[in-house]
């Protein structure tokens, strides 16, 4: 049977950091399920709505020929039920979470993958900010 992979994101205002990590993730199975945090998990994290709502985002991430499967993340405390939902091997998140999965390693092989430098949401919306007070 194939190695299933899955991972866990906002994904707002989709980037080549997103693509990136996604590729990768793609890259170390056969199939590969995206949860999406949904707007109102989003909230709850970062004190702040996404800029593109869940539905758009599930659908940009979705349409990606590396992706095989959406659905929605709705809280930080299921991951361990999504695994087993979705049948997971191997669980990949960037290295901003670096240890904060560990605990899962008894029901997936948990893999940390570098980010890509120097681009982030915070940092398009800022410069767009910017460059309408310019
Ligand atoms: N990412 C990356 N390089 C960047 C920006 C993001 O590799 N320059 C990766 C992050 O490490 C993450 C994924 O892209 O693995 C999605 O990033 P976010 O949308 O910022 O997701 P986050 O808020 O980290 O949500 O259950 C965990 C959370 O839902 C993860």
């Amino acid at each position: 049977m194939g190695t299933r992979v899955i991972t866990f994101g906002t994904f707002d205002v989709f980037h080549v950091g997103h693509v990136n990590i996604l590729t990768r993730a793609h890259d170390l199975g056969d199939h590969l399920t995206v949860g999406i945090s949904t707007d109102e998990l989003n909230f709850a994290k970062k004190g702040r709505y996404p800029v593109y709502r869940q539905e758009h985002r599930a659908q940009i991430v979705g349409s990606l020929d590396c992706v095989d499967e959406v659905f929605y993340e709705e809280s930080l405390d299921l991951k361990r039920q999504y695994l087993l939902e979705h049948r997971a091997d191997v669980l990949v998140m960037g290295n901003d979470w670096e240890g904060r999965f560990d605990d899962l390693s008894d029901v997936v092989e948990v893999r940390y993958l570098p980010r890509t430098d120097d681009i982030s949401t915070t940092d398009i919306i800022h410069e767009i900010r910017n460059r309408l007070l310019d």
